[in-house]
């Protein structure tokens, strides 16, 4: 087999990557590990940045989100028990769209169907190959037969648990990471969302959010254990504690329902740099990882797309390599300021235990701080909105 672009991991980053590239000529073969309903099963994502729905809409993959997305021009933090509005639109001049991953995924494999690309699912034992040639390749399983894909150059958007960072000699990678004392413990409920918008509440007794998908369907979190056991989680015991985190009117007005998806995530925040080595690419969670408090992980995933689709295009359209010899430092760029702004919201936002009592008398000023200052909204909308690319 022979391909311009290998593509490993068939997420948002991998087929984004792959429709974008197709729509500019560029032959791909996207190489996924597991099954297309489970890639389209998944769970996650739920806020797209102003950025994430340009790119979306120029890879012929934004009609259904423009039809069935919910646009906020805004979200709450609840805080001492009242709600402050951030009101992205007057701030920023700009918004979010609520419409999640799992519609995006669906989205991109509905469009890679219909442009006839080419991705193979259920594929074992992927490895790469002569990545510092100009000739690199992969091997792997598929359908019970050894293959091999010569191409020009590897995209690895195979995820934080993918073989594609690990190819990278460690001594050519300086990776940078903090795990968080906590995880998130995240239901699906078909009910009507307690809030027009969506409600970040800091609480002593740990972080929830209230978010939605459409007004049947709503998404809710609580900071748990990162250790958290779900089957000791009853429905009960979650509405129980989701109610005791947010202001007593949102606890009043909150629909609960049964789970029909149920799963706790832990928190970390990750980066690998380099994000380029010789001609294999690492994008998305590959390369970095958010907590999901700032609603980054698959906007920062986005992010890398644009910048590395870019790269690629300029290289096969003229043999200018100034885009893809630049891409690490230029991803890099907005990766960490995007960290910041996840780190800097979880820190706001969650109970740990172990802070000090001056940490919590200044996590508690923050609060105060930013739900009275217009400056302060203002550095938070921007960043919520998505910085520039
Ligand atoms: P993905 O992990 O989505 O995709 C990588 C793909 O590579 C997968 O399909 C995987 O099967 C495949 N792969 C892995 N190893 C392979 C191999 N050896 N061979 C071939 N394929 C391989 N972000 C938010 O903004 N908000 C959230 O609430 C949120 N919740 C999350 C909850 C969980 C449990 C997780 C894991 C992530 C969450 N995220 C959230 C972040 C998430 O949305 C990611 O940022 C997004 O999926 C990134 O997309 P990709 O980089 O494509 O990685
Ligand atoms: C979600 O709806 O899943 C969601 C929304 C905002 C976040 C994280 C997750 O910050």
């Amino acid at each position: 087999m022979k391909t311009c672009v290998a593509i490993i991991g068939g997420g948002p980053a991998g087929l984004l990557l792959s429709q974008i590239l197709h729509i500019a000529g560029i032959d791909t073969v996207v190489l996924e590990r597991r099954s297309r309903d489970h890639v389209e099963g998944r769970i996650r994502a739920g806020v797209l940045e102003n950025g994430t729905q340009s790119l979306l809409r120029r890879a012929s993959v934004g009609e259904r989100m423009d039809r069935e997305g919910l646009i906020h021009g805004g979200f709450s933090i609840a805080h001492r028990g009242g709600m402050h509005r951030i009101d992205l639109m007057t701030l920023t001049g700009r918004n979010v769209m609520v419409y999640g991953q799992t519609e995006v995924t669906r989205d991109l494999y509905a469009a890679r169907d219909t442009m006839g690309g080419v991705v193979l699912h259920d594929v074992e034992d992927v490895a790469v190959h002569d990545l510092r040639s100009d000739k690199p390749h992969i091997t792997f399983n598929h359908a019970g037969e050894a293959h091999r894909l010569d191409c020009d150059f590897i995209a690895g958007c195979d995820g934080f648990h993918g073989p594609s960072r690990q190819s990278i000699p460690r001594e050519s990678r300086r990776e940078f990471e903090r795990v968080y004392p906590f995880g998130w413990l995240g239901v699906l409920s078909e009910t009507a969302p307690v809030d027009d918008e969506l409600v970040y509440a800091g609480h002593e007794n740990g972080f929830a959010l209230c978010s939605m998908r459409n007004p049947r369907l709503s998404r809710y979190y609580i900071q748990c254990r990162s250790d958290e056991n779900i089957a000791d989680w009853s429905d009960d015991r979650f509405w129980t504690v989701l109610r005791e985190r947010l202001p007593v009117d949102l606890a009043a007005r909150l629909e609960t329902g049964p789970s029909i998806e149920k799963s706790v995530a832990p928190l970390r925040s990750y980066v690998c740099e380099t994000m380029r080595y010789g001609r294999l690419f690492l994008a998305g969670d590959a390369a970095h990882i958010v907590p999901p408090t700032g609603a980054k992980g698959l906007n920062l995933a986005a992010s890398d797309i644009h910048y590395l689709s870019e790269a690629l295009i300029q290289w096969y359209g003229s043999g200018n390599s100034s885009g893809i010899d630049g891409y690490a430092d230029r991803a890099l760029s907005r990766v960490w300021k995007t960290e910041r702004f996840s780190w800097w919201m979880t820190s706001l936002l969650h109970s740990f235990p172990k802070n000090s009592p001056f940490e919590q008398r200044m996590q508690t000023a923050e609060l105060d701080y930013l739900t009275e200052s217009q400056a302060a909204m203002t550095a938070l909308a921007e960043n919520y909105v998505g910085l520039p690319y």
